[in-house]
């Protein structure tokens, strides 16, 4: 199965004729393994345009696409299998700036205006569904500036088939875990942006839709903080990053949202951390208290089911930026969630081994009394 960098995904191949001075490429053909149409210019590291570096994010190449300028590559695919791609992706100029992802007929436009880091590029992650065998993925400049230089630039691509991993045993809640997901890059410290996603059915984060408008941030071990396993959310942007999913349950039965609530690691925990946590119409404002010993604490909410479906859902209640550079956005981590079915019996233990000791204590006052009686 394949999983990783696509061909010449970091635009370090060399062209035939050597990478050119001019940058732009003039030719369908220049970039290998790549088909381009429009302005479409390989831009080398530390190479200015008008006083400004650009960013190149990995390596010393990566691609521009001026004004409705593609680039495209060929991929063999698995017909009907969910697959996400990754990518890296700086802007160039001030204004609002977008890109277009496509696997025709899945098409994705990503908003770059919004900066979650000092570096001035992300990684990012979209997902679709394999239409056919043969596809191949484009990604387009939708936008027309008035500055034909500017324009974004994309390195880093790959590509993962993503599955979605079978409801747990003991709780309603699949890739709870979120150990299924994007493919990501080692050594980033990056992580791995996930932008809005409304489809439960394709989504880069199998089980859970991204329903606001700002990003939610993919972690993994290697590089950050998580709870449990390799894999966590980290919160974004406040109540602008929102993950959600809808998870089975019979109505008036209560239930215990279970979850790991913590930090990354990336100087955000000095600052206060908390989340908002939503199972069906209960929803709990919950602060991580940091232990010396641990970067996560363990939270619940209880909550009786309506329906037969429940949405539970997650968002940052602060707006975190990183200590170190004051600009970066960071935020809690959240893991492990689980939704469990608090059983009949172990209420009726509960409510028994209550009664109990109310008889005791009863008993005892009983005896004490009588025990006064002449
Ligand atoms: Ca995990």
């Amino acid at each position: 199965m394949f999983a990783g960098l696509l061909k010449n995904g970091d635009f370090e191949s060399s062209p035939t004729n050597g990478f050119s001075n001019e940058g732009v490429v003039d030719g369908s053909a220049y970039i290998p393994e790549w088909k381009s149409s429009g302005t479409v210019e390989l831009v080398k590291s530390g190479q200015k345009q008008g006083g400004m570096i650009l960013i190149v994010p990995q390596g010393l190449h990566a691609v521009r696409l001026g004004n409705d300028a593609e680039i495209s590559q060929d991929l063999k695919l698995e017909k009907g299998s969910l697959y996400s791609i990754t990518f890296s992706a700086a802007r160039t100029c001030a204004q609002l700036e977008t890109l277009n992802i496509s696997v025709p007929p899945a098409s994705q436009t990503i908003d770059l205006q919004t900066l979650y880091n000092v570096q001035g590029w992300d990684f990012y992650s979209v997902a679709f569904q394999a239409d056919s065998d043969d596809a191949h993925v484009v990604f387009q400049n939708p936008g027309m500036e008035d500055d034909p230089t500017c324009g974004p630039i994309i390195d880093d691509v790959a590509i993962k088939k993503l599955f979605t991993p079978d409801k747990p045993k003991d709780n309603a809640v699949i890739n709870g875990d979120f150990e299924e997901g994007p493919w990501m890059f080692r050594n980033t410290s990056l992580g791995v942006l996930l932008p809005t996603h409304l489809d439960e059915e394709t989504t880069t984060l199998p089980g859970w839709i991204i329903e606001s408008n700002r990003a939610v941030r993919y972690i993994d071990s290697y590089d950050f903080k998580v709870p449990q396993g390799k894999r966590a959310i980290e919160l974004l942007s406040g109540k602008e990053g929102i993950i959600s999913k809808m998870v089975e349950t019979q109505p008036n039965k209560q239930y215990s949202l279970t979850f790991a609530l913590g930090h990354a690691g990336d100087s955000c925990q000095q600052q206060a951390l908390a989340i908002m946590a939503f199972a069906g119409d209960q929803a709990q404002n919950i602060h991580y208290m940091p232990t010396t010993n641990q970067t996560y604490d363990t939270a619940n909410l209880t909550f009786t089911a309506k329906a037969e479906r429940t949405r539970i859902a997650f968002y940052s209640v602060y707006y975190n930026q990183r200590s170190d550079d004051k600009s970066s956005l960071c935020g809690p981590v959240v893991d492990d969630v689980k939704v469990w079915g608090v059983s009949r019996s172990s209420r009726l233990r509960i409510l028994s081994g209550g009664l109990g000791r109310l008889a005791l204590i009863l008993f005892v006052i009983m005896t004490l009394v009588s025990g006064l009686r002449p």
